[in-house]
């Protein structure tokens, strides 16, 4: 298997620690999407990052997606709780994750792509508030229960959250700051030590 992105999406990187984390084999090609379009385009026409590519020649794109496929090449081995209550509680969490991930990517690209006199500022604040409501929104989910920070018990949840973390922090240091979020930054500082974290490191 081949995985196409680069390690600052926190997309390919929730794959890519998830990949490992689950002992699946692969390849990871960092093309970026913007500096390598045409390279990420012979590969996968619509180019989005993170793209799979399966040692069958499918090509499958979007992390969600790609997870579920991962977890059932994995098995018995899966990042995701089998208990009903545990299970629910993770897909909340994921699922706050992503939409940071998606709002801080928003933000990046309205100041990244868009010339600076065209930025909308009604739609920066709107993503930023969504963005910072994710984060409240996780930082409750872990003052209610803890999230495994261990290699051996580490789920998608953790990964993910950690993941979006990192990349907030990094990406939108203004409006995201570790004093406001203390059990997030800190469970996301355990994660990020763990080995499989460091061989797909935030490029800084
Ligand atoms: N929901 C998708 C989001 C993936 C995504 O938006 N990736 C970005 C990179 S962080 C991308 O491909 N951007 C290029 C584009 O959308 O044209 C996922 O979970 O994989």
């Amino acid at each position: 298997m081949q995985l196409i992105g680069m390690l600052d999406s926190p997309y390919v990187r929730r794959v890519a620690i998830s990949l490992r984390l689950l002992g699946l084999d692969f390849e990871h090609r960092p093309l970026s999407v913007f500096r390598d379009f045409d390279a990420f385009r012979g590969i996968n026409p619509v180019v989005k990052a993170p793209t799979l590519v399966c040692d069958e020649g499918e090509v499958l794109m979007d992390s969600t997606l790609i997870l579920a496929y991962a977890e059932a090449r994995a098995r018995p081995r899966s990042l995701m709780p089998t208990d009903v209550c545990e299970l629910r509680r993770a897909l909340r969490v994921i699922g706050l994750a992503l939409a940071v991930s998606e709002k801080a990517v928003q933000v990046v690209y309205e100041h990244r792509l868009r010339p600076a006199e065209k930025a909308h500022a009604p739609w920066l604040e709107r993503v930023g508030g969504q963005l910072l409501a994710g984060l409240s929104a996780l930082e409750d989910a872990l003052e209610h229960g803890p999230l495994a920070a261990d290699g051996a018990t580490i789920d998608q949840a953790g990964i993910t959250a950690a993941v979006a973390w990192r990349f907030a922090v990094h990406e939108v240091p203004d409006r995201v700051v570790a004093e406001r979020f203390p059990r997030l930054a800190a469970y996301a500082a355990a994660a990020e030590s763990l080995p499989e974290f460091r061989a797909f490191p935030y490029p800084e």
